[in-house]
């Protein structure tokens, strides 16, 4: 049997070109740069400096920060890109669709957050998408991924044991530890480098092994596919649970005056 069908995933290794992944970490470091900048403070020698000043500043900046680099064009464009979309053909999802937002991971001992998640607990993607039944997500490691460093931790076959019962968390829907077929799995790390990704299914058990120094940050980005091709997904009417709405209050009240415009566009 094809080894994406029967374990659930499959790397693909040295497909992404490593000159944008250079690009991706430099446009995020950019991000985090400006805002220490507007805040008074040197930019970091390296990504892990400049997160870690300004995670010690101010965690909503920083949140705001990673939030913001995954509306990078260059952070989208990975996610449509061909070395993708060949490796989801060769996963069997032939037409695909994004069903969410594309999201960067950022994982560090060193930048925990006090709201919010940080290591993902032992998960499917599945129940939190709902979509096609060969829903498929493609992570993409933005730096080396080695053992005992922060690795995507999977459990090879799991797909295969459906939608596992689960239960809502900080993170979102997390499967519960105390299900007897969850006491018998066995995750393994994926050990990656950068330039390779992999494919999973949405059902495939994963995690973010916890294990890692504190002094750097893993950061990896991932994108999820509905395949237009599975039936039920087209019988369901294109599922899809996210709901995309403004807050209706204004984020900064009485912004911004006349004279905040005029000095953009000039009087
Ligand atoms: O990057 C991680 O450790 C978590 C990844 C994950 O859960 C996902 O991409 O679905
Ligand atoms: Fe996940």
């Amino acid at each position: 049997m094809n080894d994406y069908k029967k374990n659930g995933y499959k790397i693909f290794r040295n497909v992404v070109p490593t000159s944008t992944i250079d690009e991706i970490v430099g446009q995020i470091k950019e991000i985090a740069d400006i805002r220490l900048e507007s805040l008074g403070v040197l930019p970091g020698n390296t990504i892990y400096d400049s997160l870690l000043q300004i995670n010690k500043i101010d965690q909503i900046a920083y949140q705001s920060c990673l939030k913001t680099a995954q509306y990078l064009p260059i952070f989208n464009q990975l996610g449509i890109s061909s070395e993708i979309l060949n490796a989801l053909k060769e996963c069997f999802v032939v037409k695909p669709v994004l069903s969410t937002r594309p999201v960067l991971h950022c994982v560090s001992q060193a930048l925990l957050l006090d709201h919010g998640y940080n290591f993902t607990p032992p998960h499917q993607d599945w129940p939190n998408i709902q979509g096609s039944i060969d829903l498929a997500v493609v992570w993409v490691p933005f730096m080396e991924v080695k053992k005992e460093a922060y690795t995507l931790q999977v459990v090879p076959q799991s797909h295969k044991l459906g939608m596992l019962p689960w239960e809502i968390t900080r993170f979102g829907q997390s499967i519960r530890e105390d299900d007897a077929s969850f006491r018998k799995m066995k995750f393994i790390d994926l050990e990656m480098q950068r330039g390779d990704l992999v494919v999973f299914s949405g059902f495939l058990v994963h995690r973010t092994s916890k294990t890692g120094n504190k002094e750097n940050v893993r950061l990896a980005a991932s994108f999820r596919f509905n395949n237009l091709e599975e039936k039920l997904f087209v019988k369901r009417n294109y599922p899809n649970p996210y709901i995309y709405t403004p807050q209706r209050e204004m984020v900064t009240p009485n912004f911004p005056t006349l004279e905040d415009i005029n000095n953009v566009f000039g009087e």
